[in-house]
This record gives C-alpha cells, structure tokens and sequence, in this order.
C-alpha cells in the first residue's frame, strides 16, 4: 500500500486519469490525497469530483479556496461559469455533503520511516503548531457541519489579516479559512498578506515556509499546493511544494510519501 498525494488539479480530469495510472494507483490498496483545489477553471471539474467519490475509500483530500466557493456556490444557489456542469448535476447534493466533509489537515503517518506528512492546501503558519493546526482544522470541520450556510456567507474577505486565539465565530471561521486556504506571504508577525501573488521579494512579505521551517522536526514534512508560481520549489527538503500549474498550462504532480518519489503528467 501507498499514499500519494496530488496537487491542484482544478479539474484537469484528462492528466489526473493519466497520472492514476503512471503511479499505478490500485483503489483497493492505495490512498490517493488531494491537497486541495479539486474544481474550477479547468474544463473537467464534475468529472474529477464523480471520480474521487466512485473511489471515495481510497480518496481523501483537505479543502483549497477554490473547494470552498465551489461548496459556497451550492449552498447559496449561485451560479458559475466554469462550475455549471456540477451545479447543473444530479450529483450535486451528494457532491456538496462529501466535499463539506473533507477536513483542512490530513495528518499521515508512515510507520516504516516514522515520517510524519501533514497535507495542507496553501499551508500551515509558524504562528501555529503542528498540533494546534490540526486542532483548528477539526474545529472548523466540526462548525462546517453544523453551520455551512453561515460560515460561507461569512468567509469571505481579508479581513482580520492577523490570527488571535481570542478571536471568535465568523471572523475566527473566515482566518482560519484564510491561513489553509490562501496563505502565501506573512509578515514577521505572522499577519497575512494576501494581496501578493508574485514572486519579486518586497519589504516584510516573507513566503510563510520560511518561518514556518523552525518548527518542524526532521521527520515532519508539510505538503501544499496553492502557489503554482513556486513550482514545487521551496528550498527546503520537509516542505514540498505540489501545485505546478496544471491547470496553467504546465504539469499535474504526485508524490509517493513512502519514498517521495515525485510523478508528473504534462498538461495534455
Ligand atoms: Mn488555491
């Protein structure tokens, strides 16, 4: 058995197909995880929603930004360009229930290399432990539950760019939402700056995984996507960087957590 982990495959069904079968993805033995951005801009996102639940034993994933305004868009019976087939689809109620439940940290122990693999889809903050990660990760799965209208109604905007414990209800939903979801540069505070999305440096606009590599261990890993720009290109050997712009263009990338071997399929 493998775990496997996909980047954003933003319904790039047609290369998510081809790259099951580069790695040889068995359903029966293997786990595949998406690290978010299932859906929208690309052409096939119904496709690649009915295809993890056909398979949902052995597929899992963490919510991306693009998973949640999809889950924003059913909910509140809006409507979309680029996701009308699922909004339009049979499946839509059973698409919603089983996205909904799909946390924002999958924690993954390997137990033959006692390596630790957290997936995340933008990433985890050096303001938070690993352990509260997974805790705010619950809680906000837990509220999704029971309050789904709500906390998507209210979770959009940047505001408040700074994470506090002390923060409560909707503005606490939305940061957390903010931080797994759409992190990319933090200040040394750790506020977020969410209006860059380039890669030219800029005064106090730090990528998060730079402070963020303080608090790992040698056996702890964080695997993301989110930022297509990097190109999987951290520098750093326990942050692993997945998204390389499928959906631009460019390629769909695994990664085997047993031996990190990396599997890519170019854009078809
Ligand atoms: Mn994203």
């Amino acid at each position: 058995m493998s775990h496997y982990v996909v980047g954003d495959v933003q319904g790039c069904y047609d290369e998510l197909i081809s790259l099951c079968k580069k790695i040889k993805f068995k359903p029966n033995k293997d786990k595949l995880i998406f690290a978010g951005d299932f859906v929208n801009r690309g052409p096939k996102s119904l496709e690649v929603l009915e295809f993890c639940m056909q398979n949902k034993k052995s597929i899992s994933g963490v919510l991306g930004n693009h998973d949640f305004y999809l889950l924003y868009l059913i909910e509140h019976k809006k409507r979309n360009k680029s996701l009308k087939p699922i909004l339009e689809s049979k499946s839509v109620n059973r698409i919603f229930k089983w996205l909904r439940k799909q946390p924002l940290v999958q924690k993954i122990k390997i137990n033959k290399s006692k390596e630790i693999f957290y997936i995340v889809h933008a990433g985890i903050p050096f303001i938070w432990s690993l352990k509260t990660a997974k805790k705010l990760s619950n809680e906000l799965q837990g509220e999704l539950k029971k309050d789904s209208y709500n906390i998507l109604k209210k979770m959009w905007g940047d505001s408040p760019s700074r994470w506090k414990e002390s923060l409560e209800g909707y503005k606490r939903y939305r940061t957390i939402i903010n931080y797994f979801t759409r992190m990319r540069y933090l200040d040394a505070n750790g506020d977020l700056k969410l209006k860059k999305k380039d890669l030219k440096k800029e005064k106090n606009h730090i990528p998060w995984f730079e402070q963020t590599i303080i608090n790992l261990k040698p056996k702890e890993y964080i695997v993301f996507g989110h930022w297509a720009a990097l190109n999987g290109k951290t520098k750093f050997k326990n942050i692993i960087g997945l998204d390389t712009g499928c959906v631009w263009g460019n390629k769909l990338t695994a990664i085997r957590l047993e031996d990190k071997k990396i599997f890519q399929i170019n854009k078809l």
